[in-house]
């Protein structure tokens, strides 16, 4: 097993792989900016490296400074996190050429998971249901005419380098086709350097539903069910639930082990997560995130999995801990993203925190890396913190996620914990009857 390992990330992601790292008896190295000098994963850590100025191209996303922090430190292993370069396959490839070795999956399927048009065609080759589209990018209006006939209005045109809702075009007739594709390329160039685009059935109104999976390198793949991650704003998720409150066990076992047994035919390493929309008792994969995802703790709480043990276990190579045949879900869990900004506007609200109550007690758990004097810096995104709660059924989550977002103290900055004080009491929420558009049709409506 690794002696030490470097975590390549900040906020809460940072102490959430710290605490497997400890409780696994790993010595553990902190990079930070000189924006994050004082943060908690830094004064956690039993090493920490500044590797940079606080703009995140010139330090957490700076390969060369992170990885001679691990050369400095002499940690074996690097575990990214999310986000930054937790998906990034040429990273990956360094880590290892540096004779170090990255705590995820392999760069060849971190690769083949980037380009959504690739990710789609292995998904479908593994037995994985896809929406129906062409078959790879269309080049053409001619090709694309010809593909929206076929499977009928309305289309969405998506970019291959795409994904998390970037470079996503709708079109309801064949007039606004034209148009639809020549935007969607011009901003996938611009945003991506890449104007291949493909096209599908476009779902109006589906559930944004993920398995989650964890493989290791001795052909064992699990299923650990789904998250429902249908409340999001600006496809930004900001409250994720497991169980699904819209499927039922058979549903459950369906896609969970359709999905693993696709993973297998891929030979995946480590974690990963596939994303399905689910609409009129049907799932359509549209993506696969090969990293741990935000919203992990929720699949935490009901299986009582420690997915960043798993990812460090499997990295050394080491067998899963647990069978298909072991995992249990007991009750229901949710995660509400908190973050520092205004709850009507939701404009970053940086600055330095004057109070801080975390809730507590039974089934609630705050992945956050916030303290009473800590100043939220304006250069990374504003998450200050998770909070996740865990009941026997639904009901008991959510009245404990109420009574738990009003025990929270943040004073010194906004944040957006009055948003999640309606939502937990609003009828449609309690019922579980929402859909991807459901928050900003919300919002619109109620400011
Ligand atoms: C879709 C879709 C409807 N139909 N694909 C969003 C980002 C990435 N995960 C793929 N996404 C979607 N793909 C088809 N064929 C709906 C979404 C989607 C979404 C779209 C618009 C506004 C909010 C959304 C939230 C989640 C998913």
């Amino acid at each position: 097993m690794f002696d030490k390992i470097l975590i390549a990330n900040r906020g809460e992601i940072a102490l959430r792989v710290h605490r497997a790292c400890k409780e696994m008896g790993i010595s553990t190295v902190a990079v930070h900016s000189q924006a994050d000098a004082n943060a908690m994963h830094v004064r956690l850590a039993d090493e920490s490296v500044c590797i940079g100025p606080p703009q995140a191209s010139k330090s957490y996303l700076h390969i060369p400074s992170i990885i001679a922090a691990a050369e400095i430190t002499g940690a074996q292993a690097i575990h990214p996190g999310y986000g930054f370069l937790s998906e990034n396959a040429r990273f990956a490839e360094i880590v290892e050429k540096h004779g170090l070795v990255f705590i995820g999956p392999k760069p060849e399927h971190i690769r083949l998971m980037g380009d959504k048009i690739t990710a789609k065609r292995a998904a479908a080759e593994a037995g994985i249901p896809v929406v129906p589209g062409s078959d790879g990018g269309v080049s053409t209006d001619e090709e694309a005419r010809k593909v929206a006939k076929k499977i009928g209005y309305p289309v969405l045109i998506k970019a291959a380098a795409g994904g998390g809702g970037r470079g996503m075009k709708v079109a309801r007739t064949p007039e606004a086709l034209s148009e639809a594709l020549a935007t969607a390329r011009a901003e996938a160039r611009a945003a991506f350097g890449d104007d291949s685009v493909y096209i599908e059935k476009y779902l109006e109104r589906p559930r944004h539903i993920e398995i989650q999976i964890v493989a290791d390198s001795h052909g064992n793949v699990v299923h650990l069910g789904e998250r429902d991650c249908s409340l999001q704003r600006r496809h930004q998720k900001i409250w994720e639930e497991a169980p699904s409150p819209a499927l039922n066990p058979e549903q459950r076992a369906k896609i969970g082990e359709t999905t693993a047994k696709a993973i297998a035919k891929l030979g995946y390493l480590g974690v990963g997560t596939v994303e399905y929309l689910y609409e009129d008792g049907k799932f359509y994969f549209i993506e696969m995130n090969t990293r741990l995802q935000v919203e992990h703790p929720v699949t935490e709480m009901i299986t009582g999995v420690d997915l960043v043990r798993e990812q460090i276990r499997i990295a050394d190579g080491a067998p899963l801990s647990f069978s298909q045949a072991d995992v249990t879900f007991e009750g229901c869990a949710i995660e509400c993203r908190i973050n520092a900004e205004n709850p009507q506007t939701f404009t970053p609200s940086p600055g330095q925190i004057t109070d801080y109550h975390p809730p507590g007690g039974l089934g609630v758990r705050l992945d956050s890396a916030i303290y009473a004097g800590y100043k939220i810096p304006p250069y990374y995104d504003s998450l200050i913190g998770k909070l996740i709660v865990h009941g026997r059924d639904r009901t008991e989550a959510l009245m404990r996620l109420r009574r738990s977002l009003d025990e929270m103290v943040v004073n010194g900055v906004d944040t957006t914990i009055p948003l999640f004080q309606r939502l937990a009491v609003e009828p449609e929420i309690a019922n579980g009857d929402y859909h991807i558009h459901w928050l900003e049709q919300f919002l619109k409506a109620n400011g």
